[in-house]
């Protein structure tokens, strides 16, 4: 009989008894001064989520201390899809080795008791093995099969000896019907020099698949190319694009001055195609990344129709901090038959989180919020308008501002 191990056994009820009580912690809606949207009070995965037979071995003989063999950093950027009435997450999950996977996280109802499914996704290679992958958008496309587009990063083949960080970023294509079994595709080729932030349009156009792009000189700077593309590939199972256009570009002294991306695939409305996308700036701290909504044309998805000014969303109390902070990044959404939206979204490369809305609300904010006027003067005549309609209004009522 083994001898008893009085250590591992403390130490193993303790953890797991927190554990569960993380996973089944209910979360709740925070007031929203705004409208838009509300957030929640607490992340819906963080890295203490991770399953705990993913870190340590259960074996009291060969883990005498029930220490953590294997150590995780972080959960973020997860692709989002309504499946069999469960709401499903394609997480990125960074262990401490800096490598991220994806892993699939399921809940009831959306905003709570997020749990793993009970291993990490297995993503099939091609012949050029991927050395990083992440950020994976999901797509429920009209030809039966849900594809995650995501980054697949490996080291620059052209980096000078001994330079040991130059990448090259790739959009990868799996695809899969049950979230276990993947088909991993041929990487999107595309005349620009690297690619991220790839969005697979859930309808073919004119007969072929059509994506959301993001061309890039370099691995980090976007250099003369940058924006959020658009273009058409013959077939998914060798995509090519041939022609991107550029959909919306960055822009001099905005919220996506030094680049932006898509984040997921678009939201169908009556009145056009809902999008969500981050906007990099420039700052004395560093780079920070907002999220901003706007909308385009029903029949012509690459024609942009409502931009708001500004953000919709930025990094705000404790979202503010982590591996790369003033960071807030979604790439997965999910819009119910009743009309709500549950828009998960990442603080910092650290950890997820979910803000609720409905369709009729992000329109509503789509369609109403004055655009940009790219100046200080044209934003001052912008909050002039509205305080002369209120004055006019106020008078009407016979009420004083
Ligand atoms: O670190 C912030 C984000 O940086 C990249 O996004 P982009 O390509 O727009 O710069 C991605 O690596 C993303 O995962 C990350 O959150």
């Amino acid at each position: 009989m083994a001898v008893e191990n009085k250590l591992f056994n403390e130490r193993y009820k303790i953890i797991s008894q927190e554990h569960e009580k993380l996973l089944a912690r209910p979360n709740e809606p925070l007031f929203s001064i705004n409208g838009i949207y509300n957030r929640y009070k607490y992340p819906v995965l963080t890295r203490d989520h991770i399953p705990l037979h993913w870190r340590f071995d259960m074996n009291p003989d060969t883990n005498p201390f029930f220490m953590e063999r294997i150590g995780f950093n972080a959960t973020f950027n997860a692709g989002a899809i309504k499946w069999k009435d469960k709401y499903l997450l394609a997480v990125r999950v960074e262990g401490n080795d800096r490598k991220s996977f994806f892993a699939i996280a399921e809940s009831p109802n959306g905003i709570d008791h997020f749990r793993f499914w009970e291993r990490p996704v297995t993503l099939p290679q091609n012949e050029n093995p991927d050395i990083n992958v992440y950020d994976m958008r999901l797509t429920k496309h009209d030809d039966g099969f849900i594809y995650g587009v995501f980054c697949t990063e490996r080291k620059d083949p052209n980096a000078p000896e001994g330079d040991t960080s130059s990448a090259v970023a790739s959009a990868g294509i799996a695809r899969t019907r049950d979230f276990i079994t993947w088909e991993r595709l041929p990487d999107l080729i595309s005349t620009s020099g690297q690619q991220r932030n790839v969005v697979l349009f859930p309808h073919k156009i004119d007969g072929k698949y059509a994506f959301f792009t993001r061309p890039q000189d370099g691995f980090i700077d976007t250099g003369k190319g940058g924006g959020i593309g658009f273009g058409l590939a013959d077939n998914i199972e060798h995509a090519v694009i041939k022609n991107e256009i550029i959909v919306d570009p960055k822009r001099y002294h905005t919220i996506y001055e030094l680049k932006n991306g898509l984040g997921p695939a678009p939201i169908k409305t009556s009145k056009g195609w809902l999008h969500l996308a981050h906007g990099v700036r420039y700052t004395a701290a560093g780079l920070r990344y907002t999220l901003y909504l706007f909308m385009t044309d029903l029949e012509k998805p690459w024609i942009v129709t409502h931009k708001p000014a500004g953000h919709f969303m930025s990094p705000l109390k404790e979202e503010r901090i982590g591996d790369v902070s003033n960071v807030l990044f979604s790439n997965g959404w999910i819009a119910d038959d009743d009309g709500t939206v549950f828009i998960y979204y990442a603080s910092s490369d650290t950890r997820l989180h979910v803000a609720t809305s409905t369709i009729d609300q992000l329109v509503d904010y789509c369609i109403h919020t004055p655009p940009d006027k790219f100046c200080s003067a044209g934003s001052v005549a912008t909050i002039n308008q509205l305080i002369n309609k209120n004055t006019h209004f106020f008078k009407t009522q016979n009420k004083q501002t």
